[in-house]
């Protein structure tokens, strides 16, 4: 009996805790990131920016946010059907298959490693402190 009780009582509590964790405690806050503009096929400066991103925000959503706070970050994007908006030009400098240039997303995480996010800017959720990069180079 006593033991049943006990049972009882543990399972009760283990959907009370479920329900809690679900309510609240899952709730995340936003995170920093930044954004680095590089061209590396000109002699031009790096320009640096900072934002906050929603738990698990996309990166286009922290550009779209940049470019409304300031006149020193502007981009264009074209949408493909299959993998969502390509970075067409940023700051006016746009790649082209011609001169096969093209804006390179990379970021490097918290501990330096830098990785090439395997989808664009519409798909890739920064990590929290994620140094975003956006390269001007060559294919
Ligand atoms: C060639 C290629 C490129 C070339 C395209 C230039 C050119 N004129 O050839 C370059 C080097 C520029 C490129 C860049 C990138 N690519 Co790419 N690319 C490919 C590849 C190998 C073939 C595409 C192709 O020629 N298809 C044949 C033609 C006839 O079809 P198409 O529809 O006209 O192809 C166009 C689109 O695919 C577009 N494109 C190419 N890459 C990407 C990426 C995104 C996000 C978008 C929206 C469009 C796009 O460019 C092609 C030529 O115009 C595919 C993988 C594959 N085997 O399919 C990956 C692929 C499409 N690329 C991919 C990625 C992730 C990228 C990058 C985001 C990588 C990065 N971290 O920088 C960047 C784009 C950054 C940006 N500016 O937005 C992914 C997309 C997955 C996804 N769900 O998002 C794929 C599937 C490879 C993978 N990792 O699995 N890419
Ligand atoms: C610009 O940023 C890139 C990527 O972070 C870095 O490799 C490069 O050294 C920087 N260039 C300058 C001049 O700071
Ligand atoms: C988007 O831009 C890329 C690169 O210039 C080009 O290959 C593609 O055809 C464009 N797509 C659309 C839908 O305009
Ligand atoms: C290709 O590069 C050359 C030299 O930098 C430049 O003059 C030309 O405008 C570029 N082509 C395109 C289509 O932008
Ligand atoms: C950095 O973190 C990534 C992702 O957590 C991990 O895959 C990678 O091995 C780490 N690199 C180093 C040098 O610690």
């Amino acid at each position: 009996m006593a033991l049943r009780l006990l049972a009882l009582l543990s399972s009760l509590l283990f959907v009370f805790e479920l329900a809690s964790s679900a309510c609240n405690s899952d709730i995340k806050g936003p995170y920093p990131i930044s954004l680095v503009v590089y061209n590396s096929l000109a002699d031009v400066k790096n320009l640096t920016f900072k934002t906050e991103i929603a738990y698990r925000g996309i990166l286009l959503g922290a550009m779209k946010k940049i470019q409304a706070s300031t006149d020193e970050f502007k981009f264009t994007i074209n949408e493909t059907l299959d993998y969502g908006p390509y970075l067409l030009s940023v700051n006016g400098v746009a790649g082209n298959d011609e001169n096969q240039t093209y804006w390179e997303l990379l970021s490097e995480l918290q501990n330096g490693t830098i990785i090439m996010p395997d989808v664009g800017v519409g798909c890739y959720i920064p990590n929290p402190h994620d140094k975003v990069i956006l390269k001007f180079t060559k294919w």
